[in-house]
């Protein structure tokens, strides 16, 4: 991708961390996911993922200082977090990670909510984001990504990115030596998904194909129908390189895919009985 001309995204999206509004509340409920997400995927999450954890110190101590977090993570691929509200309009987004910035918002799930929330908190970026951003491939592609979301959005094909997104950087699989393990954020971050996502007979586990993830639709309010498997992050980065704009273009002519279609050029690792009882699927709202 060409080097693009970043301006800086607007001011008020990004802010200094604001520290002293968390209560010992806040800090508690990240100590409980911390402790629970954190033995929960030991043998689930990829290597990478673990050794990212580690190398940021991230623990139980409660919510992380991101300036600290921040020069840590720097030191290892030159990406910062940026302190932000929630979930930002596309372009905000594609600006920052273009920049190697990613976006963390700041405020902490109550204990009402510790199991699922429509949006993502502290936790889910930080835990589930920001440990493999310390892997020098990934965080290549993150980069990557942003700056094809900034071409993206000028072709009209953000829908195309965002499912790219979906099926890799929140709920994609990787292959290891002992079998697929998690990369995706969506999932480490979910107690649920974590053991669903490899352990469960009704979801479809299939092979990365960019072109075919472009195509398929997926909800956001249930446990996914297909999960992509990746061989390495190389695949992934791989996968930025060429011009998108002839992808796309090609993609204009063909059908969207269901969730949980397979297709006959699928790689398939398992295939899913895609039962909508134990997935969760049963009320059929339309996948987008
Ligand atoms: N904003 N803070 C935040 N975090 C995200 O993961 C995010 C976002 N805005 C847009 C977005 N993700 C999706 O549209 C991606 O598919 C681009
Ligand atoms: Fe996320």
């Amino acid at each position: 991708m060409s080097a693009l001309v970043l301006d800086k995204p607007s001011p008020s999206i990004t802010f200094p961390q604001p520290v002293a509004k968390y209560g010992a509340e806040d800090h508690a409920v990240w100590r409980h996911l911390f402790q629970r997400q954190a033995k929960l995927v030991a043998d689930r999450a990829c290597p990478d993922f673990l050794r990212g954890l580690k190398l940021l110190g991230l623990d139980d101590g409660g919510i992380p200082d991101f300036e600290r977090l921040s020069d840590r993570l720097e030191a290892a691929t030159g990406w910062r977090l940026a302190c932000v509200e929630g979930f930002l309009p596309d372009a905000d987004f594609f600006h920052l990670l273009a920049a190697r910035r990613f976006p963390v918002t700041w405020w902490i799930r109550s204990w009402a909510k510790l199991d699922y929330l429509q949006e993502p908190d502290v936790f889910h970026d930080l835990f589930g984001h920001v440990p493999l951003l310390a892997q020098p491939v990934f965080a290549d592609y993150m980069q990557a990504f942003g700056e094809g979301g900034l071409k993206a959005e000028r072709l009209g094909a953000l829908h195309r990115l965002a499912r790219l997104y979906w099926y890799s950087v929140e709920f994609g699989l990787i292959q290891t030596p002992d079998g697929p393990r998690i990369h995706g954020a969506g999932i480490l971050s979910s107690k649920g998904e974590s053991v669903f996502c490899l352990d469960a007979d009704a979801p479809n586990r299939v092979g990365f194909d960019l072109k075919r993830i472009m195509r398929t639709r997926y909800r956001i309010d249930t446990y996914q129908k297909t999960y992509f498997v990746i061989r390495d992050f190389e695949q992934l980065f791989e996968a930025t390189r060429p011009d998108f704009a002839p992808i796309y273009a090609a993609l204009e002519g063909q059908p969207d895919l269901a969730a949980g279609a397979l297709q006959p050029e699928d790689r398939i690792f398992h295939r899913g009985s895609l039962d909508p009882v134990a997935g969760g699927w049963q009320d059929e709202t339309p996948d987008t």
